[in-house]
């Protein structure tokens, strides 16, 4: 019989500058939620940097003091990979507003980590189309093949 194919899935997780003071303790968190953490960087971006990677909120009226949050201090960049692992992050840090997931989702990433409504600590891509880009974003020589695992050898 065929083994089952299971694919990892990638996707890019920031720790924000709030946050890279917990950045092991975090980082603890993704190992046992199942994560692999295949590539990391500590990066401190200009503000131009950070305008590009948000470009879809430009001109958006919290766009100005996101730039100025993102680039205020250095970041954690990390590629982490397991089974649906875009949805899944993004589950595990919660919604966007701090304030508002300290009230609904009390065990989330950002309600933990979090410091206001704009700085919520973690980053996480909304699709696999946006995972790929951020992914290459900080790791332009990222491979962008999924990898195929648990595959067991015919010899
Ligand atoms: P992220 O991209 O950082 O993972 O956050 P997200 O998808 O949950 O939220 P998104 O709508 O993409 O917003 C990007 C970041 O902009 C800041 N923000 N501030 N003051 C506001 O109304 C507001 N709305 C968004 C947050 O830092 C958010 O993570
Ligand atoms: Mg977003």
């Amino acid at each position: 019989m065929e083994p089952p194919h299971i694919y990892v899935e990638r996707t890019l997780a920031i720790i924000k500058p709030d946050a890279v003071h917990k950045s092991e303790e975090i980082e603890d968190i993704i190992l046992r939620s199942g994560f692999a953490i295949l590539q990391k960087r500590r990066v401190h971006l200009t503000p131009e940097q950070a305008s590009d990677f948000y470009a879809e909120h430009y001109g958006k009226l919290f766009f100005a003091s996101l730039v100025a949050y993102m680039s205020s201090g250095p970041v954690i960049a990390l590629v982490i990979a397991r089974d649906q692992a875009i949805s899944y992050w993004r589950e595990l840090i919660g919604p966007t507003n701090t304030v508002k997931a300290r009230q609904t989702h009390p065990d989330c990433l950002r309600a933990i980590y979090g410091t206001d409504d704009q700085r919520n600590a973690l980053h996480g891509s909304d699709s696999f189309t946006n995972s790929e880009r951020e992914i290459r974003f900080f790791f332009p020589d990222s491979i962008v093949e999924p990898v195929p695992v648990g595959q067991a050898s015919k010899d």
